[in-house]
């Protein structure tokens, strides 16, 4: 196989580790835990697994004696940069306990455990990824392990192999399961006990513990990297603007960091769209107040960021998604209706289906948007928000509300735009040192939580900005993060899903400087990820996180 320079010289950088995780690991237990809320019946649905302590590593425990023992690993959901090095911590971890230890990849996701599809992860295997981005070393999927007959499967394929314990490396949901399975093996007597590692890019899966899911870090200085070279672009030419869609799913924390990072002209945060209740009409006519503003000052170019779930977070489009979301549930009468239609006469239909302030929105629709609205929902049964082109549609909108206000005598610029849609190109680069270190330090503390039998624990790595020898590995509850939410029409306990607070430094310091941002060219040029050179540029962490932790 032929690989890269980069490649072949990552292949020997050493991710940093914390001082407590060098050597031998004690475990100190911190106090007994709670769920963020609905105590009560998260208790009840979780009785073997509510309540145990936060665990925290500290340097000087005994060196291990145990017995050797194996894992299975799998890796859940959306790429994200660091998965292999999560693995490769994991790897190097179980071996340090005992050399005789193994470890299993399932193979293509949760879906691996389920249909007994592995392969055994051995040294040469493991090094060929170490400090790679990608999920390849043994695919990934989105099969949700959520029935007891799949658990019962799990068993099957763990006893066969010998394995002890699983680790699932996933997002909010998946880790959610992650817990159901960690308390049902423990109901079942199976002795598997199942840890959890926080992966998304989208920076969803945070809460006081857990300060940054892997992935966020690295996708986020990719997609600045590629706003800023679109910024220095526009600066230059000074003829267009770019409206760029990022991805996220719902929440907005990529769209905000990128914009710490590169200081556009507008960012628009999806949680204070939804906050504010603005409507689509809203939205654009704040931004072509903001294009006009700068066209008054002869600037007739401009970068704006936009959120990939942006769409669902605007009141009245979201009561129109919920109701395409219900007509065209996969498998119902008015879905094999539909798609009996010819395509032309399908959006017809939808209108006669919907309540009447629904159609009118659909109504105002560009067709091509009204059509991707009513595609495939995924296996959720909700819209697919990567495939709604948000980005075309504001330009359209923007582009006639520019003309009203150009015969209002209040525009007298030109208007030339751009559509960008960046997500795929992030989510499977080459780790930075930060999600390097990190992924590493997550697999090598699940396999610490392993070695001391614990289940229905999350790995979890603190003092994120401090250097990574003052990190805090350890444990914590999984049920500590739940609270029960409706899904799907039942009340179910998951993992709270972390959105961008109004509330939070990070937004506030946007919130005092868009104004500035939006009328002058204040433009940041991030450029690459640095791999090799001074830790001020290669070892720095998101805005974000510097702002949480008031740096
Ligand atoms: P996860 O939540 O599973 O990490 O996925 C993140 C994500 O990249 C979202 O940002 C995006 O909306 C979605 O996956 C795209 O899904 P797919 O990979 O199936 O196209």
């Amino acid at each position: 196989m032929t690989i890269s320079a980069l490649q072949q010289e990552r292949a020997n950088y050493a991710p940093k580790l914390p001082k407590a995780l060098k050597g031998a690991v004690k475990i100190v237990e911190g106090k007994k835990t709670e769920s963020v809320a609905d105590q009560a019946e998260i208790l009840k649905l979780f009785p073997n697994t509510y309540g145990m302590p936060l665990l925290t590593f500290e340097e000087g425990g005994a060196a291990s004696t145990a017995q050797a023992f194996n894992v299975g690993v799998i890796l859940s959901g959306g790429q994200a940069p660091g998965g292999h090095n999560v693995i490769s911590g994991l790897f190097d971890g179980l071996k340090s306990l005992n050399p005789e230890n193994k470890l299993y990849g399932f193979l293509g996701g949760p879906g691996g455990l389920v249909d007994g599809e592995y392969m055994e992860l051995t040294a040469d295997y493991v090094d060929a990824y170490r400090n790679t981005g990608g999920f390849d070393i043994i695919g990934s999927g989105r099969t949700k392990l959520e029935e007891e007959w799949q658990f019962d499967k799990g068993v099957e394929v763990c006893n066969k192999l010998g394995i002890k314990a699983i680790v699932i490396i996933g997002g909010d949901d998946s880790n959610t399961n992650a817990c159901v399975l960690a308390e049902y093996y423990l109901q079942k007597n199976t002795g598997i006990q199942v840890i959890g590692a926080p992966k998304t890019i989208d920076g969803d899966l945070k809460n006081e513990m857990i300060e940054t899911s892997f992935g966020f870090d690295t996708a986020c200085k990719v997609y600045s990297e590629l706003i800023g070279n679109i910024q220095r672009d526009a600066n230059s030419a000074k003829k267009y603007w770019h409206f760029i869609k990022l991805m996220g799913r719902s929440a907005s924390h990529i769209g905000l960091e990128c914009a710490l990072q590169t200081q556009p002209n507008i960012t628009l945060i999806s949680e204070e769209v939804a906050e504010k209740e603005m409507t689509l009409a809203e939205i654009v006519d704040y931004m072509a107040k903001i294009i006009a503003k700068r066209a008054d000052n002869g600037n007739n170019f401009g970068t704006a960021l936009i959120p990939e779930g942006l769409i669902e977070f605007i009141p009245e489009m979201k009561v129109l998604i919920d109701e395409l979301n219900d007509l065209l549930a996969e498998g119902t009468e008015n879905e094999k209706t539909f798609k009996s239609l010819k395509k032309k006469d399908r959006l017809e239909w939808v209108k006669g289906q919907i309540s009447a302030d629904s159609a009118k929105v659909f109504g105002l629709l560009p067709e091509g948007i009204a059509k991707q609205l009513t595609l495939d929902r995924d296996p959720h049964g909700n819209v697919q928000v990567s495939k709604i082109e948000t980005e075309k549609l504001l330009i359209e909108m923007v582009e006639k509300r520019l003309a009203e206000l150009k015969e209002a005598g209040k525009y007298k610029g030109k208007f030339s735009a751009l559509n960008h849609f960046f997500g795929y190109e992030g989510r499977c680069a080459a780790p930075s040192n930060f999600d390097a270190d990190y992924c590493y330090s997550l697999g090598n503390t699940a396999a610490i939580l392993i070695g001391n039998g614990k289940t229905g624990y999350m790995a979890s790595v603190r003092n994120t900005t401090a250097p990574a020898d003052q990190w805090i590995a350890g444990g914590v509850p999984v049920t500590m993060m739940m609270n029960m939410e409706r899904r799907h029409g039942h009340m179910k306990p998951v993992i709270q899903k972390a959105l961008v607070r109004l509330d939070s430094a990070p937004f506030k310091y946007l919130a005092s400087k868009r104004e500035e941002w939006a009328v002058e060219t204040a433009y940041v040029y991030p450029g690459p990820i640095q791999y090799f050179g001074p830790s001020s540029v290669c070892d720095q962490t998101t805005r974000t996180l510097q702002l949480e932790q008031g740096k």
